[in-house]
């Protein structure tokens, strides 16, 4: 638990000098807590992804805290500010508990969409791993039969972890693979599908109509699946995550949402704006490009990581790695 803790810190690090450090500088530099103060913070808040209507709702907390308990030192408008965020990210996220739980479910089935290089395949391979390790038996579909390298690319997730892939040449029919997959995983004993698909088509009607015809095929075979839909979004993409949520979210069901590229971004904050702008909770962040750089989301851990250094004060400490 330590550990990880100082990896996702670490791995945090330049998502909190470009956010959360950046609100530590203004609040010492301003040197004291007045509306101005509380002006520049919006700014950053926005600034950092957080988006308008969050960024909004954590600065008025604020102005509350800091008139009622007349708060005067930098440190304390600080703690403040984790204490608000934190509460705001927790909020309908406390009976989440992080990770998966298959139940008594087999196979359970789950279904990856996404744009195009957010990291649907990469968050296949490392969970192949993760269940793989647990013991379970897992399969991998390759639905994206758009490009050649996608079925290579998860070709290569699965003999690392030496799970079973489902492919077919490019261009297949992703449904018709999917259909196969399944029945296959069904009667042959499997704990775990994962289907990766396209993120791109001729245009965009069509990826949609695909996925949505992937949903319908995987419900024929079992009607209750897929048990997980889940959406994986690049955190460097900022606000223009939250609108490809909207646009998947109208055509299959999503179930929760992995944000990758956690590691690469000053913005940090998206994840804050995306827990205001869509009620879909976040399940897993990507921290890298390694088997291991995949965590479950932990939305106390979370904030705490964001706001936590490891010399006691500096934000713009680089980690240690
Ligand atoms: N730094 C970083 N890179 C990632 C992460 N997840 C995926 N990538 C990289 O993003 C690129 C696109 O990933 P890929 O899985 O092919 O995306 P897909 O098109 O959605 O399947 C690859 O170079 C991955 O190594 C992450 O969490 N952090
Ligand atoms: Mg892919």
């Amino acid at each position: 638990m330590l550990s990880f803790m100082k990896k996702l810190k670490s791995k945090l690090a330049k998502s909190k000098s470009g956010f959360v450090g950046k609100l530590a500088e203004t609040i010492r530099l301003r040197g004291k807590v007045d509306e101005e103060l509380m002006e520049e913070l919006v700014e950053i808040l926005i600034r950092s992804d957080v988006g308008v209507g969050m960024s909004e709702e954590i600065v008025e907390k604020l102005r509350e805290e800091v008139r009622y308990h007349k708060y005067t030192q930098s440190q304390d408008v600080l703690n403040a500010l984790q204490s608000i965020m934190s509460d705001l990210l927790l909020k309908d996220y406390e009976d989440l508990t992080p990770g998966f739980d298959f139940g008594s479910v087999k196979p359970y089935v789950i279904l990856f969409i996404g744009v195009n290089g957010v990291g649907k395949t990469t968050t296949i391979g490392k969970l192949a791993r993760r269940f793989s390790d647990e013991g379970k038996k897992v399969m991998l579909i390759a639905g994206d039969t758009f490009r050649a390298a996608a079925i290579e690319q998860l070709t290569i997730w699965a003999d690392r972890s030496n799970v079973t892939i489902i492919k077919r040449e490019q261009n297949s029919d992703p449904s018709s693979v999917v259909y196969d997959g399944i029945a296959s995983a069904m009667s042959k004993g499997f704990d775990v599908v994962l289907i990766d698909t396209a993120g791109r088509q001729h245009n965009k009607v069509n990826l949609m109509n695909e996925l949505n015809k992937i949903d319908r095929t995987i419900k024929k075979l079992i009607p209750e699946a897929p048990h997980e839909t889940i959406l994986v979004l690049d955190a460097t993409t900022g606000q223009n995550a939250i609108s490809q949520a909207k646009t998947f979210n109208s055509v299959v069901k999503l179930s929760g949402l992995t944000i990758t590229k956690m590691d690469g971004t000053a913005k940090g904050g998206v994840v804050m704006g995306i827990k205001h702008e869509l009620n879909i909770p976040i399940r897993l962040i990507g921290v890298g490009e390694s088997v291991e750089d995949l965590k479950d989301f932990d939305a106390k851990e979370f904030v705490e990581a964001m706001f936590t250094t490891d010399d006691g004060g500096s934000e713009e400490t680089e980690g240690e790695e």
